[in-house]
This record gives C-alpha cells, structure tokens and sequence, in this order.
C-alpha cells in the first residue's frame, strides 16, 4: 500500500532562475515559460489530490526553486539536508520555516552534506546516492536519523550523474531507470522498468497517490509507464531541464 501524500510544497522561480547551477550547455531558461511550466507543474500536483503551498521566490538562491534538495520529509520528521553546493546551503534556513508547522525537524549538521535528490524511497528502505553534493559523512548521519525513524538504508554510487534520483525514481510497484542505473548491483532485485538513453531524463517521474506524473515529450516513457495501469499525467519541464532539475526536484511531497 502506498502512503497517501496530501500536502506538497513548492518554491516559485524567481527572476535570477538563469543563474542557477547548471550542466546545460544550450540556451538559457526563459523565465516567463518557466513561470508558466511551474504553474502546470502545481496544478498536475492538485490534479493527484494534492494540497500546494507556494513558497515565494527567494530572493538570492536561483536553484531554490528545487526544493527537493533541501529536505527529506517522512511520516515522523523533516530531516533538513545540507546541500553539497555551497551556493545553496542558505536555501535551507526557509524550507525549516516551511516545515516546522508540519513536522518535527532535525538536520544534517557540517561536515556532512546531502542533496535530497540523493535520497530513493524504496517501501521503508532509502537508497543514498553518494555523489559530488552527498558525502559518506552525511550519508551517515541521515542513516542514523532513518533508522532512529524505523527505515534502513544503503549507500549507492553514483558516478558523474548530478543526483541518484537524476537516473532512478519509483512509480509504485516498480523503478524506473535510464540505461545508467538499470543495470546496477543495488537494484538487481527490484521490479524495474528501463527508459532508453534518448529518453534518460524521464527516468524522473513521479508517483503520486492513484496518478504518475511524467515530464512532456518523452513518447517511449510513457508507453512504459502505460503498462503500470494508471492515469498518466504529462508536464512540460523544458525550462527546469536546462537548470538540471527534473520533476521531483521541485516538490517536497508528503
Ligand atoms: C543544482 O544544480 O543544484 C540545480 N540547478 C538543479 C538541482 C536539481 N535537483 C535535483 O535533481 N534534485
């Protein structure tokens, strides 16, 4: 049985969006399209009986936007994350404010970082991506919070990706992965579902209550996801994508 997740917080892009960090070597974002992506994307959230706090856009912090980062939010605690980009460790300060009225907070303290898009819920197990913003010393405090919380964990690699969750999400009763990460050790005994490399960036979909949110104009994802059953619901992510943000990135959900 899926958890039901009733609240979600979002953090609108502010006029400084372009100067995020970002991999992307194309054009930059446009933001008013990005304005208009961000508010497809809170409305497929209401669609999957959601209730959305927009967070307003924080002034400073281009990548706030990506809230995800900045959070891993259970049934009994937030566990606020320390970003591995020193450029958004001030993003954390207001997601705190954000959740303290839902939630018991606790942090991840220096030397350690992490970067919720790190962070795979798999049932009651969470997969921790050790990248370039996850460090082994953060990845040890948030076990240690996780099994204080009743959940286990395990540390996966994960090489030159920007984020585990970059590469790998679950959609309910199965992963779905690019080429990149369908094939690694951690997930060899989980149902999986493997998008093609011409589509990895799909690989970032969420499942949402009864609905999977999908990101626009990746046919051949779709068509996996088809087999899952469910209402499909497509977003475009154009502007997001070229900041390196996928869909869960921009929502704390819980
Ligand atoms: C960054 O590089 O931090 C942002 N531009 C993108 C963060 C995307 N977040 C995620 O994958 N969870």
């Amino acid at each position: 049985m899926l958890h039901r997740i009733k609240y979600a917080i979002v953090r609108r892009p502010g006029p400084d969006f372009a100067q995020g960090l970002t991999t992307f070597e194309g054009a930059s974002p446009d933001f008013s399209l990005a304005l208009r992506q961000h508010d497809a994307y809170c409305d497929a959230l209401r669609h999957c009986g959601v209730e959305v706090e927009v967070l307003d856009a924080l002034d400073g912090f281009p990548d706030a936007p990506f809230v995800e980062d900045t959070a891993i939010v259970l049934r009994e605690a937030a566990i606020l994350c320390r970003p591995g980009a020193l450029s958004r460790q001030g993003e954390v300060d207001s997601v705190r404010e954000a959740l303290a009225p839902h939630k018991k907070v606790v942090s991840i303290e220096a030397p350690g970082c992490v970067d919720g898009g790190d962070i795979l819920r798999w049932h009651d197990h969470f997969f921790i991506g050790l990248s370039l913003r996850t460090n082994p010393e953060g990845a040890r405090q948030l076990s240690n919070f996780l099994e204080r919380y009743g959940y286990t964990s395990s540390t996966v690699e994960v090489g030159d990706i920007l984020h585990l969750k970059t590469g790998i999400t679950g959609v309910g009763t199965h992963l779905l992965a690019s080429p990149a990460f369908s094939k690694h050790d951690a997930f060899q005994s989980l149902p999986l579902l493997e998008v093609p490399n011409s589509e990895a960036y799909a690989a970032n979909s969420i499942r949402l209550n009864d609905h999977l949110i999908t990101p626009a104009g990746f046919p051949q994802t779709r068509k996996l996801l088809e087999l899952l059953g469910c209402p499909i619901v497509e977003v475009p992510m154009s502007e997001f994508e070229k900041m390196d943000g996928g869909l869960t990135c921009c929502s704390l959900l819980f």
